[in-house]
């Protein structure tokens, strides 16, 4: 990231001054000056993530969030909220996940959660609709066969930082040949058939769907491909309004969603592994669960 040199430093300086602050008094009492200056807010996203749903279900579960808020926005806002923080070196406490560049950007932690409330490690998982497979069987050889790895994920949504994600999907696939070779092996290619993908609308599920596109385009496919909530996206799937889908996170952050629509839906397994969800903030915040936390009295 362009910013990472001047954050760093920024991070360096403000865990100096914040140490130097704190000295050696009693934890409770930074602890409950932390949770008032947070407002007891978490900064979060789209009310539809899935993300949103678990974070809901955190500050059920945990007694010491009695009286706390998530405050519902959209990525875009959240992240803006999270540089204003860091550039001013105060305390702020989101909804974050990985993969993102908000975690090469920034020097971020995810706050321990011994509740489980926001679930372990994900996959994300490839769905397609009943009949993929007798209708479109090429399709459904190059959707069954696709998957990757954090890093390849990761760098063509770093490179769409600076450019579109149609370049920088092209330039992956360019460098990654082998692998693209992999999954249309043995896969005949089509002239002008319509497929259209469901995709939801976070930089991961961008990156996905834009390399899989142009895979499609270049064995003959005619690739739609439409941003949703993930709720409509499960949805579309399971009534044929959509072919197929490679933006599911598994087994929690969309698991509610898969559950209600398992039987009208194909699973073809994981495309990723190594996901996360947790309550983030700042690596110079002097705490490290969210039982740290403190309720609002
Ligand atoms: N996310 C990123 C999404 C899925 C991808 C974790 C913000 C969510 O539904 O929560």
């Amino acid at each position: 990231m362009k910013k990472h040199k001047f954050i760093t430093g920024t991070i360096a300086l403000s865990a100096a001054l914040f140490m130097a602050g704190c000295g050696s008094e009693e934890g409770s009492a930074d602890e409950q000056s932390l949770s008032e200056e947070l407002e007891h807010t978490v900064t979060g996203i789209e009310p539809g993530a899935g993300l949103t749903g678990l974070s809901k279900n955190a500050l059920e579960d945990y007694d010491n969030l009695k009286g706390w808020e998530l405050e519902e926005s959209s990525t875009a806002s959240m992240l803006t909220a999270l540089d204003d923080a860091i550039g001013k070196e105060e305390p702020i406490i989101i909804t974050g996940w990985t993969p993102h560049w908000m975690f090469s950007a920034y020097d971020l932690k995810f706050l321990e959660d011994p509740q489980g409330s926001l679930g372990g490690p994900e996959n994300i998982q490839t769905i397609a609709r009943h009949g993929l497979k007798e209708d479109m069987p090429e399709a459904y050889k190059i959707l069954d066969a696709f998957n990757w790895e954090l890093d390849d994920l990761q760098s063509v949504m770093y490179e769409a930082q600076d450019t579109a994600f149609e370049e920088a999907a092209q330039n992956w696939i360019d460098e990654n040949l082998d692998k693209v070779d992999e999954w249309t092996e043995g896969a005949e290619p089509v002239d002008g058939e319509k497929i259209e993908l469901a995709s939801t609308p976070w930089d991961s599920e961008r990156a996905s769907a834009n390399v899989l596109k142009l895979v499609l385009e270049s064995q003959g496919y005619d690739v739609k491909v439409t941003d949703v909530d993930p709720a409509v996206m499960f949805e579309a799937i399971a009534t044929g309004g959509a072919d197929a889908s490679i933006a599911p996170w598994l087994p929690v952050t969309h698991g509610a969603f898969y559950e209600k629509h398992e039987d009208a839906i194909l699973d073809l397994g994981e495309n990723l592994t190594g996901a996360q969800n947790g309550i983030t903030v700042p690596a110079y915040m002097d705490i490290d669960s969210i039982e740290d936390l403190e309720p609002k009295e």
